[in-house]
């Protein structure tokens, strides 16, 4: 079995304490940065397809994921890029209501690497909070907004909502996750979306510049 495939299997069996090692196994063995990524990315999508088959539950997510963000621990250093022209300050949280920060996590980390200062607000994060944060901080030039469950696709247009009301008139406001779609972000009035961590990078750059 190739080192990346044992990274993707052990996420998917949630095998934490052993993650590290095989990750680093893997860039020992000449795995890139992006392809190890990528793989435990793929086994987040094959957890999400057994629990909707009822084949797994919340706690074996919740252990995957665990596994996931301690093999992105490793990959962290790695994919930080030069950020010494600095973009600005980024607003990042998951919407009220939300639990789910791999995905914002990884969005996070790429931003930053583009040249940005980022502030994370964590999960479960109310509208006016945005808000708050944007005007406790010194030069902020992005809000990015994380959303993962249809049900809480509200939630991310009150935040759009609630921040294009302030009066925050420099800022732009990027969103995404699994259920956004660049229609929706448009709809709700979003100045940007992007699909993925790689892409955001790419998107939050061109909005301020
Ligand atoms: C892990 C997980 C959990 C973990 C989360 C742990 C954590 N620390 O994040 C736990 C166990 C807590 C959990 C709970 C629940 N979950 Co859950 N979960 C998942 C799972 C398996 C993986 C999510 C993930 O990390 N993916 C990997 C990352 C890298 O991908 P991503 O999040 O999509 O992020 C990428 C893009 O979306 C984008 N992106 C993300 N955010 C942003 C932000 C911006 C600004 C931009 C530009 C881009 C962007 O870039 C990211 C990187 O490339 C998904 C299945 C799936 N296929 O996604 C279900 C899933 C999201 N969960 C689901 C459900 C139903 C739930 C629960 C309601 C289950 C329950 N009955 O309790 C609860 C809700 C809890 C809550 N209130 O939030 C459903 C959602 C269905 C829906 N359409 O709404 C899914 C799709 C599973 C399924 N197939 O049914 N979950």
């Amino acid at each position: 079995m190739s080192k990346i495939t044992e990274v993707k299997e052990l996420v998917e069996a949630g095998k934490s304490k052993k993650i590290g090692a095989a990750v680093q196994d893997a860039l020992n063995a000449g795995g890139q940065p992006a392809d190890i990524l990528q793989a435990m990315v793929d086994s987040m999508s094959v957890v999400g397809d057994k629990f909707s088959a009822g084949e797994i539950f919340v706690p074996e997510m919740l252990i995957a994921a665990k596994a996931m963000s301690k093999g992105v621990d490793v990959l962290r250093p790695l994919m930080a890029g030069d950020n010494s022209a600095s973009l600005g300050t980024c607003i990042i949280g998951t919407v009220a209501g939300d639990l789910h920060d791999i995905g914002k996590n990884l969005v996070s980390m790429m931003i930053e690497s583009a040249g940005f200062t980022m502030v994370d607000l964590g999960v479960d994060v109310p509208a006016e909070k945005f808000v708050e944060a944007a005007k406790e901080n010194d030069n902020v030039t992005l809000i990015a907004c994380s959303g993962l469950l249809t049900t809480t696709m509200p939630a991310l247009k009150e935040a759009v909502a609630t921040i294009k009301a302030s009066d925050l008139s420099n800022c732009k406001v990027i969103v995404g996750g699994a259920p956004v779609t660049p229609e929706f972000a448009a709809e709700i009035g979003a100045d940007g979306y992007a699909a993925d961590a790689g892409s955001a990078a790419v998107k939050a750059k061109e909005l301020v510049k």
